[in-house]
C-alpha cells in the first residue's frame, strides 16, 4: 500500500541518498509498503534489524502456544486462529505482549503503535505499556492526532535497556506494533576500549614528536 507519507518518505530518503547518514537514521518501519502479507504470518520468533541493531521479538502471554503475528499493519500476538493477532487486553489478568530483546542496549527515540483509537473526548480507547529495567510506563493516548493510522511515542526518557516489554493493558485494546526508531547506547565495556585505543593514540603521537 503506498501512501502519501510513504512517498514523502521515500521523497526524503533519495533527497538524503548523497549525505552521509549521521545521528538521524530512518524509523524502521513494520507498516505498510512491501512490509508484511495481507493475513498474519505467525513466528515463534521475529528477528529484524532496527537503526542497525539487531532486535527478537517474541510473543508473551498466559495461553499456552503464543506467537509472533506479522502483517501489513504491524506486528502483534496471537495464540491461535480463535485469538486476533492484535496485542489484545484479556478479561483478567495481564494482556499480550511482545518482548523487544535487541542485540545491545538502546534508546526508544520512538514507537509506532497502528490501530490505536482515541475516543472523541481525546481519551484513549486502546491503552498499552512498556517496561523497561523493571520499571512500566503507561502509553496514554498519544501524539499523532485523532485520525492518523500511526500513534507515536515519544520514549527517549525512558532508561536505555536491552530489553522491553510492550504490553496491551485495560479491557478494550487492539493494537500493533507499526516501527520503532532507537538509539544504540555504547556499553561501558566499549567506552573503555575507546579510550584505551584514544590513550594509545596519544602514545603514539608523543613517540613520533620525540
Ligand atoms: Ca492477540
Amino acid at each position: 500500500m503506498t501512501t502519501p507519507r510513504h512517498l514523502a518518505s521515500l521523497a526524503l530518503s533519495l533527497a538524503m541518498g548523497a549525505a552521509p547518514a549521521l545521528s538521524q537514521a530512518a524509523t524502521s518501519d513494520f507498516y505498510g509498503g512491501s512490509f508484511g502479507s495481507l493475513t498474519d504470518k505467525s513466528f515463534t520468533t521475529y528477528s529484524t534489524t532496527v537503526n542497525g541493531v539487531g532486535l527478537t521479538i517474541q510473543a508473551v502471554s498466559a495461553a499456552a502456544t503464543p506467537m509472533v503475528t506479522v502483517r501489513w499493519d504491524g506486528i502483534g500476538m496471537s495464540s491461535g486462529l480463535l485469538e486476533a493477532g492484535e496485542l489484545n487486553s484479556q478479561l483478567s489478568g495481564s494482556g499480550d505482549a511482545l518482548l523487544l530483546t535487541f542485540s545491545q542496549a538502546v534508546v526508544i527515540d520512538s514507537l509506532d503503535l497502528s490501530g490505536w483509537d482515541v475516543g472523541l473526548l481525546g481519551s484513549a480507547i486502546d491503552k498499552g505499556s512498556i517496561t523497561s529495567k523493571g520499571t512500566t510506563y503507561a502509553l496514554s493516548q498519544g501524539q499523532s492526532g485523532f485520525l492518523s493510522p500511526i500513534t507515536t511515542f515519544s520514549l527517549g526518557q525512558i532508561p536505555a535497556s536491552q530489553t522491553f516489554m510492550l504490553s496491551a493493558e485495560g479491557s478494550l485494546s487492539s493494537f500493533r506494533l507499526a516501527g520503532l526508531n532507537v538509539t544504540a547506547v555504547p556499553e561501558a565495556s566499549s567506552l573503555a576500549m575507546m579510550a584505551l585505543g584514544l590513550a594509545g593514540i596519544g602514545c603514539l603521537r608523543r613517540r613520533q614528536v620525540a
